[in-house]
């Protein structure tokens, strides 16, 4: 696991060239495979500098969520269960890309940052809740990288938990039930029994009202992945009749033509969904590769002409329905406690379906607040709610809930029907990350409490507007620099008054060019009126680009 650096024939070492230098992006490092073992190596040991600093457990999640099965990554998660804080990025991000022969400097520099206390406490030997928790997917390339971050993390000398395979967002559960032991036991067993309980009774004070069209039943489609197992050890603790979970897509390729990321592109049907009879009538979930991603759908049935055809419920759509739920609960509570006054907002990013903007600010009559891509920038503006809903579209996303929340509810034993709502809700979800598992709890509380079908979560609300995403390729993505959450362009100079102008073309339109974060492309994302105006639309914007 070393990285020399070159060598010149005097024996001169140079540190690692700038266009060999490795960031940690959104998604942490994520490569092919056979680039990481280094790579996890050297995050573990950041993970057991954090941990040693902090006297925590700290997360390393070994995934690459969606993307192929050749690939793999790797994240680390924080003592309280969110995403690694921005300044530690950095110092991962420099640890990594330092040689063996700079790592000693590397590491002095970062010891320098820290307080007297983190000092005074490492040396004292005050470490001992210092650990660094490891938790993988099922790619073929896991095992070998938890033995590399099993080393990374024994330069340090501290506790090395492999909680073998997981899905994401059990490790960041697991994570903070470490360094917060009330908060639940720090095991698979511990994130199932608590969530489980905190469901069983939610369902026990949920009355379905008169004439409901609510079905207790779900076929989820698991993207070959983590989601499969673990769904299937977490589901021995939901009594069947309370809802009734079906499992597809359980030992094939990893997210090869199913998955919530392929769900949501192609928008047709995952296989071994297609041409059955449940999967065009009834409930479907997609989850992605490491189940922090849900999406519901359905076929869109015979009739449409186009059977492998999926009409999405996405992100958007799923926050809608927790912000209905949550608000009604939170107004009931207003009317009772006139001295208390908890905020609710929705955080989205500008791929959010324009219709459900206007919905959630014109009907709804709820803030939302438009954030850049990424999850930790949508995670960060909840925050400053009392309950902060965020979802991407693509169906990344969770509730999180203030100190004041805290306070006023989940503290306060009530017999008050909303408090015990509020109460049990804010336990089923998980508030570290979006989670697949939870995120399906909740949603079909919130489905059965309104009594509502697929037919009644898709009307009663708004009509998603036509939509498109287009991929382009480009030399240099750097030279595309964005403002207003992503949705204004400032260079290339002109190419913003281009967008404006197309837009101005077409009815209740709206486009955004983007450089991603993850691939060399842009992504252009266009809306209008109809689907020809927004293919139109997209491929106008096309040409400004190519
Ligand atoms: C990363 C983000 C995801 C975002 C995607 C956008 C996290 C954990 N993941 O996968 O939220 O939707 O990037 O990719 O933050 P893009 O920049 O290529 O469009
Ligand atoms: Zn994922």
């Amino acid at each position: 696991f070393s990285r020399a650096g070159n060598t010149t024939h005097t024996g001169e070492v140079f540190s690692i060239p700038q266009e060999e230098q490795l960031a940690y992006g959104t998604a942490g490092f994520r490569f092919r495979a056979e680039k990481l073992p280094f790579i996890v190596f050297r995050c573990a040991y950041v993970a057991s500098l954090r941990a040693r600093q902090l006297d925590s457990a700290i997360g390393v999640m070994i995934t690459a969520s969606h993307n192929p099965a050749a690939d793999n990554g790797v994240k680390l998660v924080d003592p309280s269960g969110d995403m690694l804080s921005q300044q530690w990025e950095k110092y991962a991000t420099e640890i990594v890309n330092a040689t063996d022969e700079d790592l000693p400097s590397a590491v002095r520099a970062l010891e320098k940052q820290m307080s007297q206390v983190e000092k005074s406490r490492i040396s004292s030997g005050q470490t001992k809740n210092a650990r660094v928790v490891c938790g993988m997917d099922t790619r073929i390339s896991g095992p070998h990288l938890m033995s590399a971050a099993r080393a990374g993390s024994a330069l340090f000398n501290v506790q090395f938990v492999d909680v073998g395979i997981v899905t994401t967002p059990m490790l960041h559960y697991t994570v903070k039930s470490f360094n917060e032991p009330e908060f639940a036991e720090p095991t698979n067993q511990g994130y199932y029994r608590a969530i489980s309980s905190a469901f069983r009774e939610l369902y026990g004070i949920t009355q379905e009202p008169e004439g409901s069209r609510y079905q207790p039943h779900v076929i989820v489609d698991c993207a070959n992945g983590v989601g499969a197992p673990r769904l299937r050890e977490f589901l021995e603790h939901i009594p069947r009749d309370m809802l009734e979970i079906e499992l597809r897509n359980e030992r094939g390729e990893l997210n090869h033509d199913c998955g919530a990321d392929f769900v949501k592109i192609s928008q047709k049907m995952p296989t071994e969904f297609r041409n059955s009879e449940e999967g065009k009538e009834g409930k479907c979930v997609s989850f992605d590769g490491d189940a922090d991603r849900i999406l519901y759908f359905r076929g869109k049935g015979a009739e449409s002409g186009d059977s492998e055809s999926v009409e999405l419920f996405d992100g958007d759509r799923i926050a809608v329905l927790f912000a209905m739920y949550l608000k009604e609960q939170l107004d009931e509570f207003a009317a009772i406690k006139t001295n208390y006054r908890l905020t609710m907002g929705i955080i989205q990013t500008a791929y959010a379906n324009g219709a459900s903007t206007r919905f959630i600010r014109d009907s709804l009559k709820i803030e939302t607040v438009i954030v850049p891509t990424g999850v930790k920038h949508l995670h960060e503006a909840a925050s400053e709610f009392d309950v902060g809903i965020y979802f991407e579209a693509n169906g990344h996303g969770t509730v999180v809930f203030s100190e004041q929340f805290n306070s006023a509810i989940r503290r306060a034993p009530s017999s008050i029907m909303c408090i015990r709502r509020l109460a049990l809700f804010s336990r089923v979800i998980n508030e570290t990350v979006g989670d697949a598992f939870a995120d399906l709890m909740a949603i079909e509380m919130c489905l059965r409490h309104f009594g509502w079908s697929m037919d009644d979560w898709n009307q009663k609300l708004y009509s998603d507007v036509p939509n498109i995403q287009i991929k382009v390729p480009v030399d240099d993505r750097s030279i595309f620099k964005t403002t207003n959450a992503e949705q204004t362009l400032l260079k290339p100079d002109g190419i913003q008054k281009r967008i404006d102008e197309d837009v101005a073309k077409f009815k209740s339109s709206r486009a955004f060019i983007r450089p991603s974060g993850t691939e060399n492309i842009v992504r252009i994302y266009a809306e209008a009126d109809t689907v020809e105006n927004t293919l139109l639309l997209g491929k106008s914007l096309e040409q400004v680009v190519l």
